[in-house]
């Protein structure tokens, strides 16, 4: 197969000013006409060529004329009309079989509903059309179908008129007056319940809110409308951005590849991303809700109103309305939480993908199936490109540069560079350095080393930064890195110091580093200083340092900055582990952790929700990317131990933390009681590491008089890393009380999978072949082996190679059917260069297996053959 490449980038032949379509819908046949107001674009006599996959034509038609049969051509990919006037109406009309559409892309059936998906080019399996971002067009939509079975009947925009028809039929009509591209359309038919709300907007128009569910499920969906409510405020106070048609409608569905869709006025959500109560939801899901409630609304200022040229451009809209989605959770609750978790989510997602053969740029320059391009690089890579452009220029500086941006751009399909101009001209600066980082894949690292001289009370910070070599691009170039620092003496006092060339004594300062190299000299630095570095997780990169643990130590206790309070804890958690991983345990050096951690958990200060996330130390998956070659049992192993020796030591304490913050009352779901919450689960998940009776039956006594989901999952999981009869037990009772529940049988499939015990595998084999095991069902399959390839490395990467192969024949046989989903669980196979020789070997039998299968998908060859390179 061919690759599309960004430097071919030609503007469309045609455009289209009006789309005005008509379903007639039926499961297996539905009928699509289309009327499309077409003109072409410049001077040329180019044929029209229109994409449409695998669309059953009935007719096509020119101004009212039907087309004679040698006057266009059909492919299984598109319909090509040789000579065509400058300006015309296209008439077609096609037949499609939703119901057998098991690829979740074009029009589909999700538990009897009709519901679309059309990003990135799935408009092209509904209707011929120039399937692009940059063609932008009004859109009228009627749809007509069988009133009982399809009481609701939805798309973009503005309802117009809506009534009954002869036969138990009715039709609805939709008119959508923001011009847009063909992936934000939508249409849903179906019975769903509704949950109606309205929000004001700055300007005192009201729009009408309307989430649609499930029959029985609309009081489960008040968390995400609050959660859109708080959204649209938060857009217009933080970016001045209002929401402008009269109706925003959301839509839950059961069976959907990814997490939701922004199409204009009616999102699209995987019910895992919107339905919530106490009693089925974490605190996590909430979490996410919240997060991705508002990130599909921002998508309506930065996506749909503004959209991309083409789909190099995609980080455009998705690095940007990631980062807003994470400013907006700081906001909600807490912004150091959110960062710590932020930044957590980059290393387990990102960091592996950039230091693998799939690492790519933030703007990528060629692809075979843009579907695979969805990445944590685009998406949390990009958010992290957009947030160094805030702290190089300043809050007020980028608020400016955003609000050209909309002025600028609205109403077009853009590029990055479009972007970065209204910053640069905002802001009189030449930011074209700082456009390395979109162009630039990998993560940097940054070295750090201090010499101070306590004669002169100076400070000499030398900062080095490298990037190794990713594929296609061997020589990297250093990076505007902007770092920022604080100094601490000994005893945890902030040290002020002057910056050479400054006068004015500071506490803290952001430098950018652009030079491969560059010694920083800091003055009246009253004593030995631990330097505080990359403050708030300040640039996208891995830091080496080589300061004294003892500096960590003066961090974890008393760094100003949460963030690196935090870090501390992690640097020195990290060295342990892989010490130890390398058969050098430092037995001295863990006991003084554990001593460290027990005085962190008595901090009075410190918020609940931080320090739950100070007691769980790095992922094993992290823990893997950064020690050459990886050995995943070795590091499970020592990472347990280490667990082991934190519960051991602050046993008493831990037990006191969790029986002291047992809830009593009604459940809030606010951030201060997820906090509480959260960190209780941890102490019990820490204890789990030191399986002796009290521990056991802690866990039981949590798991049974939990009155939440969260706390339920919380003794559910602490079971599971135990294990043995206990933890049977009490998956059967799981089960038996929750199996009605799709959502939370998930999480019974996924807990697990993430099961330590030795016959992990036997027992997610035999779970494929439970009754509600559903391949076709993306959450339930991403659920068991999803979870199992990526969130239980030590048992994934069993030697026998019996792991890489039970995924690789998940991925085959989801192939078949759907290629999005397959293609994303090629991933864990594709750091194989990273692990022990013969693990590696093993992995790479797989990938070539899965390559060399007849009939795959691009979307599974592209990452296969790409991670084989
Ligand atoms: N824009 C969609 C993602 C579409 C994925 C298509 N394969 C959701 C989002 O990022 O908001
Ligand atoms: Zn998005």
């Amino acid at each position: 197969p061919q690759p599309i490449r960004l430097s071919d980038y030609r503007p469309p032949a045609f455009l289209v000013d009006e789309v005005h379509l008509d379903f007639q819908l039926e499961p297996n046949a539905t009928r699509v006409r289309s009327r499309l107001t077409l003109r072409r674009n410049g001077e040329h006599a180019e044929p029209l060529r229109l994409d449409g996959v695998r669309l059953k034509p009935v007719s096509v038609a020119i101004d009212g004329r039907p087309l004679a049969e040698d006057a266009y051509a059909i492919t299984p990919e598109d319909l090509t009309i040789a000579s065509v006037p400058d300006a015309f109406v296209l008439e077609t009309e096609v037949e499609i079989d939703p119901e057998g559409n098991k690829a979740l892309e074009g029009l589909y059936m999700s538990g009897g509903r009709f519901c679309s998906q059309c990003e990135a080019e799935g408009f092209r399996k509904i209707t011929w059309f120039p399937d692009r971002p940059d063609v932008l067009a009004r859109y009228t939509v009627r749809i007509e179908a069988d009133q009982a079975a399809f009481p609701r009947l939805l798309s973009n925009g503005n309802l117009t008129q809506s009534g009954a028809l002869a036969g138990g039929r009715h039709f609805a009509i939709w008119t959508d007056p923001f011009p847009k591209p063909c992936y934000l359309f939508a249409l849903v038919a179906g019975e769903l319940d509704e949950l109606a709300d309205s929000f004001v907007t700055m300007s005192g128009r009201q729009v009408e809110l309307r989430i649609y569910v499930d029959p029985g499920m609309a009081q489960r969906a008040l968390y995400a409308m609050d959660s859109l409510k708080r959204s649209m405020k938060w857009d217009e106070e933080t970016f001045g951005r209002e929401y402008d048609l009269d109706l925003f409608m959301i839509v839950a569905v059961r069976d959907f590849n990814f997490g939701a869709m922004e199409n204009k006025g009616l999102n699209v959500f995987n019910s895992s991303l919107l339905l919530a109560d106490p009693e089925t939801a974490t605190d996590f899901d909430y979490e996410r809700i919240e997060g991705v409630v508002a990130h599909e609304y921002f998508h309506n200022w930065t996506g749909n109103r503004i959209t991309c040229r083409d789909w190099f451009q995609l980080c455009l809209k998705e690095g940007l309305t990631v980062f807003r989605d994470q400013s907006f959770s700081g906001d909600m609750r807490g912004a150091v939480v959110q960062r710590i978790k932020d930044v957590k989510a980059l290393r387990a997602r990102q960091f592996p993908e950039d230091a693998g053969p799939l690492a790519h740029q933030v703007r990528p320059s060629s692809y075979l199936k843009i579907d695979n391009f969805y990445t944590a690089t685009i998406y949390e890579k990009g958010a992290e490109v957009i947030r160094m452009l805030k702290t190089i220029l300043g809050a007020e500086m980028f608020r400016k540069g955003m609000d050209l941006y909309f002025e600028r751009w609205d109403g077009h399909a853009t590029t990055v560079e479009a972007f970065i101009q209204c910053f640069a001209d905002v802001s009189g600066k030449d930011l074209s350095a700082f456009f390395a980082w979109y162009e630039q894949a990998g993560t940097p690292k940054l070295e750090v080393d201090a010499a101070y001289d306590a004669e002169a009370k100076a400070l000499e910070l030398t900062l080095s930064q490298a990037t190794a070599p990713t594929p296609g691009q061997p020589d990297k170039q250093p990076l505007p890195l902007p770092v920022a620092l604080g100094l601490l003496d000994l005893d945890g006092e902030v040290l002020s110091f002057r910056q050479e060339g400054t006068l004015a004594p500071a506490t803290e300062a952001v430098v950018v580093l652009d030079q491969a190299r560059q010694t920083l000299r800091f003055e009246g630095v009253a004593s030995e200083p631990a330097v505080s570095v990359l403050r708030g997780f300040s640039a996208p990169v891995r830091v080496v340092s080589a300061a004294p643990a003892k500096h960590r130590y003066v961090q974890l206790a008393a760094d100003p900055d949460l963030f690196n309070r935090w870090e501390a804890g992690q640097d020195l958690a990290r060295d342990l582990i892989l010490a130890r991983a390398a058969g050098e345990p430092d037995e001295v050096g863990e006991e003084r952790f554990a001593e460290a951690m027990g005085r962190a958990l008595n901090d009075q200060a410190a918020e609940p929700a931080f320090k739950a996330l100070l007691l769980s130390l790095p992922s094993e998956s992290d823990l893997a990317v950064i020690s050459a070659p990886a050995d995943p049992a070795a590091i499970r192993e020592a990472r347990e131990s280490l667990r082991a020796r934190l519960a051991i030591h602050l046993g008493d304490q831990l037990r006191r933390l969790h029986g002291g913050l047992q809830e009593a009352g009604e459940f809030s779901a606010s951030a201060e009681a997820a906090g509480r919450r959260a960190l209780r689960n941890a102490a019990l998940e820490l204890l789990a590491a030191d399986p002796r009776a009290i521990n056991v039956d802690r866990a039981v006594g949590h798991f049974q008089a939990a009155g939440n989901m969260t706390d339920a999952m919380g003794g559910l999981a602490a079971l599971m890393l135990m294990g043995g009869e206990p933890f049977e037990q009490a998956l059967t009772a799981f089960y038996e009380r929750w199996k009605a529940e799709p959502l939370v049988i998930d999480k019974w499939f996924a807990v697990q999978a993430r099961s330590p015990s030795e016959d992990a595998l036997g027992r997610v084999l035999g779970l494929t072949t439970h009754p509600d095991f559903d391949a076709k069902n993306p959450n339930r399959f991403r659920a068991l082996v999803g979870t199992f390839a990526a969130g239980n490395p030590a048992r994934f990467h069993d030697p026998s190679g019996d792991g890489y192969r039970f995924l690789a024949d998940q991925i085959l046989a989801v192939d078949g059917f759907n290629p999005m989903t397959a293609a994303r669980l090629v991933e864990p196979l594709g750091g194989w260069r990273r692990y022990r020789p013969e693990l590696g070997a093993l992995m790479r039998a797989q990938l070539e297996r899965i390559v060399a299968t007849e009939g795959l998908s691009k979307n599974v060859f592209e990452l296969a053959s790409r991670a084989l390179e």
